[in-house]
């Protein structure tokens, strides 16, 4: 099963432009309790972010402006997908190694967490992440 599953928002547009509403436990929404959002923005070019795993937390991630690559790891495959459209949400799961790359100079990724922030469940080193992927 591939690790790249995408959300698509309904686009709630008309003349005047575009509007997303995320919503969660209905259809085309998002498949958890939001307990936190957060976002990146001004990304210096040329930086790459993450290059960590969480033990126990879901996330969708949504460029809602720009884009950016986004590399996901769970230990035996490792796919690729660009981010560059607001009404498309990329869900991680836990035990899965997140790289972001090739930030647009006006990327804004929006990030909707299942846990409040918690140092102590990222897994930042590859190797690490590799043995307990494994077991
Ligand atoms: C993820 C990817 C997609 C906080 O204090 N609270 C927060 O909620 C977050 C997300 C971060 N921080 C602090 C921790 C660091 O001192 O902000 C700083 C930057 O965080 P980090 O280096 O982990 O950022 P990224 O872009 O490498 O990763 C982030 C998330 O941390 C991570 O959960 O999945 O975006």
């Amino acid at each position: 099963m591939s690790l790249i599953k995408w959300i698509e928002f309904p686009s709630l547009g008309d003349d005047r432009g575009s509007l997303v509403a995320v919503e969660m436990g209905q259809d085309r929404a998002v498949p958890f309790d939001i307990k936190r959002v957060y976002y990146i923005y001004h990304t210096e070019q040329g930086v790459s972010r993450g290059y960590h795993a969480h033990k126990q937390l879901k996330q969708v991630a949504i460029c809602v402006a720009g884009k950016c690559r986004m590399v996901l790891d769970d230990g035996k495959t490792r796919e690729e997908a660009w981010l560059d459209c607001p009404t498309k949400g990329l869900v991680i799961e836990d035990m899965v190694w997140r790289e972001m790359h090739d930030f647009s100079k006006d990327c804004v990724l929006l990030v909707l967490a299942t846990e409040h922030y918690d140092e102590s469940d990222y897994i930042r080193d590859y190797s690490d992440f590799l043995r307990q992927a494994s077991q």
